[in-house]
This record gives C-alpha cells, structure tokens and sequence, in this order.
C-alpha cells in the first residue's frame, strides 16, 4: 500500500456548542482535550469557537449565523479543516460540509484517525479499520469521498480509497472481512489466555496519558511504549509482575479511556478489551496534576459500566505525585479515598506501597481449600502447585467410596491431600475436576 505525503500541520479550528444541560464539563475544558487531540493528530489549532444554544442545531450544529461567521474565519485563516466537539450527525455534516466548503470532523472521527496513525498490530489495525467502517457508513457524503481523493490528511488515514468505495455494499462486505479475521485473532487470543488460567490477572484501566504504561514498565521491566501523547497504546501487553515472595501476577496494560469515547470503537476494541473483562483486580490509573482529574474518574468508571465490569476489584492509583503543585490536594485525595496508592511511575516513587495495597485487595479475593488428589492425577497436582499457594502437603491412603465399589473393594490408593489457597476464580475452574474426587475414603496415613 502506498502512502501519500501528508501535510506536516493542517491548520485546524475548533468548534463547541455551550448547551445548559452540559454537565460538568465546561465547553473551554473540552475544546482543551479536543486541542489536544488535534495536536496529536498532526494539526495546528489556530481558532475556536463556541457557542451558546439551547440546544444543539439538528440541521447545522451551530446557528445558521455562526456558519456564515465560520466560513469567513475559514477563508480568513486558509484553515485546512473545521473539528466540531461533539458528533455531528450525517444530515449535519451534509449542509455544513455545503455551506462551508471545507474538510470536517467530529471528535469521534478525530479519535478514529488518531488510533489509526497508532495501531501497529494486525489485531489493533484491524479493530481500527473495523471501527472507521462502521463510523464512515453512516456518513458517507459525495463530498468527503471526493476530497479524501483530493488531499490526504487528517480524518482520511487508515481505510484507503481503494476500500472506500462510496459504495456502501462494498463498505458492507469489507466489515464481514474484517470481522471474521478480528475472529480468528479472538479465536488465538483465547488459546494464549488459557495458558493463563488460575494466575491472578490485574489490569491497568485509566484516562488516556495517566501514565498507565509507565507503570507497568516500572513494575514488570516491559518495554511498553509510553509517552506524552494521547492514545500511545493501542494494544494490550501482558507481563508476569513479583507483588510479594510468593505472589506473581500478571498485569495487563491496555487502551486508554477518553470521554465521548467513540462507540462503535469500544465495540471493535473488544477483543484488546478482553483483557480488562477478564481480569480478576483493576488497577485505575489517575493523573492526579490533571486539572480535570475528577471529571477523568468519572469518565473511566462509567466506561467500566460499559464493558460490564464495574464490579470488579479496584484499586485507585494517583500517579504523577512527584509533579504536585498544590500540597493540599494529595491530603484532600487520601481522605476521600483512603484505600488509594499515591505513586509516581516516573521516578519509582511509591510502587511497594502500591504493590502491597494491590496484595491486599486480591488476598481480598482469595479462598483457601483442601483437596484430595490421587498421586495418579499427578497434572492436576502440578496443576495446583503451579497456579495456587499450597500451604501444606501430606500423602495418605484412600478407598474410593462408590457404592459399586463397597461390593468389590479395590486396593487402597495413595493420594495427596493439599490445603492451598488460590483466586476464586481458579477455585471455580478446578471445582468440577476435585469433585470427581469427592468420594475418596480415607483408610491408611502412610
Ligand atoms: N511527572 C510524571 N510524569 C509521568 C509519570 N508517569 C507517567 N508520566 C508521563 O505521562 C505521559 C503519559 O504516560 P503513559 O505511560 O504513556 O500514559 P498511558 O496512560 O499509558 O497513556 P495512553 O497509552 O495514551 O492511554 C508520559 O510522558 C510519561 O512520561 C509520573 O509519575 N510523573
Ligand atoms: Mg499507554
């Protein structure tokens, strides 16, 4: 596939509408994430503009005014594009894309090209094509086609023109593509995680740039890609992690959350959100210098409440300590959430601390149980040994109690008896194996 040069910086203006439902978020915060999306997007913001609505405009976003004002900055400034806060739905597209004759975007499409720029790995590119599908399917202009032909860009990357055809049915049919090959990667992933089974799996969830993946390089010596950029990790790494003498984990550092967090992603990135489902304990991750970390919270947990996993364990872990200016904010923080590590991944500030909070809430999560296992299922003893934590380990002599049995009693044999502790969910899995067990008659310590 060839690339085209793109231009170095588009210049870009931003656009938000002030409605008096907005939450908390005030619309300067926003257009502040969504600047910064642009920036790492590869465009020079060079204007904003919001405005005050009752609410949003149905056919043209903003006020018929404000376009007309808008399509004179845009010649005014020689803007290369116009990105619109919230999503804009295809019938606004169409008569703003008209009246200002100019490349558009919404948040979504702008996080959409950002993850395309950063997916390196064939599962990664292909939950991002998979998403750029789904989210350009229903907006397919004649106009976006015919400048994504002409200039290259920010909005255009990932899908090429060859598979965008305006054609729908083709769209169509290159989703199934996409879908069946995100199968298969599902189909190995899910071999690689049964290899897995019975360590206590954590993973780190958290507000894009928190610092996710600089803690867990500092934890695990992985050398997962971190840097000051929104969305610099796509994929989800794996590494086993040392928390106490007898305890490994295996930590999981994964995609990172932003609010309006595009839908029809969450729904590609299912197989990299796995990871996070099928965790035992979260980690959350907060920058605590952020300005709006509060609102960053608030956004992480109700993206957990997406993926149905608001129930887990958690752990909230305030990084960025080292970077403080006010004081007074790390006391008001331990109060309201006294059960929080306060770390700096950076400087390595923090992490026993944090490592030993982390024991607590899994140990939190363990179950002890004893278990008698004939030497002749000597896998399932290996098993045990290798996932849980036996605390003690004795050999005796057993009669199998099956009624059949008593008529033709068979020779004792040796078993094991194991008193272990190990994560509930590793108990669940083994349940039905030890059952079988379950009518062993003890008749001889050796
Ligand atoms: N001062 C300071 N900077 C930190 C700390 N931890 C991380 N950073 C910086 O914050 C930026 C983002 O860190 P990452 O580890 O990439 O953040 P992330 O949560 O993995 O981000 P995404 O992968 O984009 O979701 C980087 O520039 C880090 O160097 C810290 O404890 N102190
Ligand atoms: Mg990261």
């Amino acid at each position: 596939m060839h690339e085209h040069k793109l231009p170095d910086t588009e210049k870009a203006v931003l656009v938000g509408v002030v409605t008096p439902d907005a939450s908390r978020w005030d619309v300067n915060d926003s257009l502040d994430e969504l600047a910064e999306l642009a920036s790492t997007a590869g465009a020079v913001v060079t204007d904003r503009m919001t405005q005050s609505l009752a609410r949003v405009n149905p056919t043209t976003y903003i006020g018929t005014g404000k376009v007309a004002e808008l399509k004179s900055l845009i010649g005014a400034r020689g803007s290369d594009l116009v990105i619109f806060d919230d999503d804009l739905s295809p019938m606004q597209l169409r008569n703003l894309e008209k009246a200002l004759d100019c490349k558009l975007l919404d948040r979504s499409g702008l996080i959409l090209d950002i993850f395309a720029t950063r997916a390196r790995t064939a599962a990664a590119q292909t939950q991002v094509e998979l998403a750029q599908l789904d989210y350009l399917r229903t907006r397919l202009t004649r106009h976006w086609t015919h400048l994504s032909r002409q200039k290259g860009g920010i909005g255009t990357k990932g899908p090429g023109e060859t598979q965008i055809e305006t054609d729908r049915r083709l769209i169509g049919n290159r989703i199934a593509v996409l879908k069946e090959r995100l199968e298969k990667i599902d189909r190995q992933r899910t071999i690689q995680r049964k290899g897995r089974k019975g360590f206590t799996r954590v993973a780190l969830v958290g507000y894009t740039n928190a610092g996710k993946s600089t803690l867990m390089n500092v934890l695990s010596d992985a050398e997962v890609f971190a840097e000051d950029r929104l969305f610099a990790t796509l994929d989800a790494t794996t590494r086993q992690v040392r928390l106490g003498a007898n305890r490994q984990v295996l930590l999981s550092d994964t995609v990172g959350f932003i609010r309006k967090l595009p839908h029809n992603l969450i729904e590609s990135f299912k197989s990299t959100l796995d990871e996070v489902r099928e965790s035992d304990v979260l980690v959350h991750v907060i920058d605590m210098t952020h300005p709006r970390h509060e609102d960053h919270i608030d956004v992480v947990r109700a993206t957990l409440g997406e993926l149905g996993v608001a129930d887990k364990p958690l752990l909230p872990v305030f990084n960025k300590v080292d970077r403080l200016e006010e004081p007074e904010l790390l006391g008001a923080l331990r109060s309201r959430f006294p059960e929080a590590a306060f770390v700096s991944a950076l400087r390595g500030i923090g992490l026993s601390d944090l490592k030993e909070r982390l024991l607590g809430v899994i140990e939190h999560d363990f179950v002890e149980r004893t278990a008698y296992v004939p030497l002749a299922e000597w896998e399932m003893i290996a098993r045990i040994h290798r996932e849980a934590e036996v605390v003690a380990e004795e050999y005796l002599y057993a009669r199998n109690g099956e009624p059949a049995d008593e008529e033709a009693p068979e020779d004792p044999i040796p078993v094991a008896r194991l008193r272990f502790r190990c994560p509930r969910k590793f108990d669940r899995d083994i349940r039905p194996v030890l059952k079988r067990f379950a009518g062993l008659r003890i008749c001889a310590q050796e």
